[in-house]
């Protein structure tokens, strides 16, 4: 077996679907392999920000690995971005990288794409990945390869591979998988009666989930064991989607003063919050985290759990999850919860749109031809995503990198088969829109919802005063066709509801709907948020 074949075969075996990628000279050798051995289905892309971001989002979907595979130098380094996004956020995505032969270094010319030394991207990418590992030794190849993929999914954050142009076809073993390190199960047990301790002393026991929960595939667990303790349940911002398709008393998700009140009153007045996964971050908490004291909380996020001023170390989110349901009994009645229904019912008239408008039509379309999953970028569009029905979603909720909404769509439905909704502002869709171009080659098919207020809306907000925000009119309907697919700018909600119903019929190419939203008409969650953050910010 070549050594790029035992790689593509842990990969598939540690759960990746497909790879997305785009080659360069160091990177040409492992392509071919790549393309023909079909270990993996290779789908290329335009721009690397975008390969990251369609990888990050198939991890996130599928719990497995997402893979992008990039050349040396211009294109690792045109890649930062998103991996300190799934970073940041989580992600288990592998980053392979080619990269220049073992004795290429010796030749004394510096090498095209070399930053400082031949090292620099070795090192730059240290910082943003919980794993390295370079291919200059096909002896040590398959334990070093296992144990890179193990990080990746154990710690569930980006790994990077470097795979020298020389060495993709020596031979090489096949890679064995790490075993799972073993758990204590005294100290699991200990740590799970104090949990139910705790939550049987509160009068107010609630449970908030995070991107955890989804990344290691515990969503149905965690809803069976929601009800089983009968605890009212609340999504993390990050976490919305969590728990669409699960049976879970779920109430909505938590934004502090951004958010419904029911939601912010039920989480900041519990006295026995238990958070599972959930990233303690400014936008999880930041509108609010002086009113939940965070110290008296139950936190079980990155391996270990934390109350009451004491931690247990190394206790996995997913041994945590099955000891607490063989710990509780079941059968137990659960009290019903209630949830605020999304707004429903658009008036197709000649009024002009608003994000709630945009809100309400998505429901009304879901309601009547399924639910889509969705892909959001960073913007209003994400605070709009608030008032959608709970439906599988995947958005840069804390790292908020912009770009993310397009490639993410692409991403989404080359690892699932289904047709993602996408939700994307004017100023985000100038930068990865383009990518949509590849749709065609591939079959894909998203419905690509476009809020164009001619603006950085969201920066506004914060700063009115200032005309850089102001952008200019794009053309994005007319772009579409030339792209692959079929774009119409829609000013009126009855033209609104004309444009989805026809984007819902037509498949086979992606359907741009040019939203036109006047400026510094807001989603009211969005409202809320900055209205928030001015208040917090007044106060310090
Ligand atoms: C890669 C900073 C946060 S929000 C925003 C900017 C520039 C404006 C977004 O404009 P858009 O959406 O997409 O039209 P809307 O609803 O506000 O009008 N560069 C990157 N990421 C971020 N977050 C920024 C800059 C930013
Ligand atoms: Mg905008």
């Amino acid at each position: 077996m070549k050594l790029t074949e035992s790689l593509l075969e842990a990969l598939k075996a540690h759960g990746a679907r497909q790879i997305f990628g785009i080659p360069g000279d160091f990177a040409l050798p492992f392509f071919r392999i790549m393309e023909e051995s079909q270990i993996l289905p290779l789908y290329t892309l335009s721009h690397e920000p975008a390969v990251g971001f369609a990888a990050d989002a198939a991890a996130r979907m599928l719990g497995g690995l997402g893979v992008a595979a990039v050349t040396y130098g211009a294109g690792a380094l045109n890649m930062i971005n998103p991996v300190a996004a799934a970073y940041a956020e989580k992600s288990p995505l592998v980053v392979l990288s080619g990269g220049p032969g073992k004795n290429e270094a010796k030749s004394g010319l510096l090498l095209h794409h070399q930053a400082k030394t031949l090292d620099s991207q070795f090192q730059i990418y240290r910082e943003i990945t919980c794993d390295q590992l370079r291919l200059d030794d096909a002896e040590r190849a398959p334990t070093a390869i296992a144990r890179v993929l193990a990080n990746c999914l154990r710690h569930s954050r980006p790994v990077y591979i470097e795979l020298p142009r020389d060495m993709v076809a020596v031979p090489c073993q096949p890679v064995l998988a790490e075993a799972p390190p073993a758990v204590d199960r005294e100290a699991l047990d200990a740590c799970v009666e104090e949990i139910c301790e705790r939550l049987a002393l509160a009068t107010r026991p609630a449970l908030m989930v995070g991107v955890e929960v989804r990344r290691f595939g515990l969503e149905g667990r965690v809803a069976e064991l929601a009800r089983r303790l009968d605890l009212p349940v609340v999504t993390s911002f990050m976490g919305r989607g969590l728990l669409a398709d699960a049976d879970a008393p779920l109430v909505g998700t938590y934004m502090g003063a951004a958010g419904l009140p029911e939601v912010t009153e039920l989480v900041e007045n519990s006295d026995g919050l238990f958070l599972l996964g959930v990233i303690v971050c400014d936008t999880n908490f930041g509108v609010s985290a002086s009113k939940i004291d965070l110290r008296k909380a139950i936190k079980a996020l990155d391996g270990q759990v934390t109350m009451g001023y004491h931690t247990y170390p190394q206790i996995p989110l997913t041994a945590l999850v099955d000891r607490l349901l063989a710990r509780v009994p079941q059968g137990k009645r659960v009290h019903p919860v209630a949830h605020r229904p999304c707004p429903r019912h658009m008036p197709a008239d000649q009024a002009t749109l608003t994000p709630t408008d945009i809100a309400t039509a998505v429901n009304d379309l879901m309601s009547e031809h399924g639910r889509m999953p969705i892909a959001s970028d960073m913007g209003d569009c994400l605070f709009t995503a608030m008032d959608i029905e709970h439906t599988a979603l995947v958005a840069p909720g804390y790292y908020a990198t912009m770009g993310f909404g397009v490639p993410a769509g692409l991403g989404l439905q080359a690892a699932t088969g289904q047709r993602p909704l996408i939700l994307v502002g004017d100023g985000a869709f100038q930068m990865t829109g383009w990518e949509l171009g590849n749709c065609a080659r591939y079959g894909w098919d998203p419905i690509v919802l476009v809020f164009n207020n001619a603006s950085w809306e969201m920066l506004r907000t914060f700063q009115p005063e200032s005309s850089f925000n102001d952008l200019g009119h794009w053309g994005f309907a007319e772009m579409a066709g030339g792209l692959g697919g079929d774009g119409v700018r829609v000013t009126t909600r009855a033209e609104l509801k004309a444009a989805l119903d026809r984007a819902v019929a037509t498949r086979g190419r992606f359907q741009l709907i040019d939203l036109t939203i006047p400026r510094g008409v807001l989603s009211t969650t969005l409202a809320r948020f900055v209205a928030g953050v001015k208040q917090l910010n007044a106060a310090r």
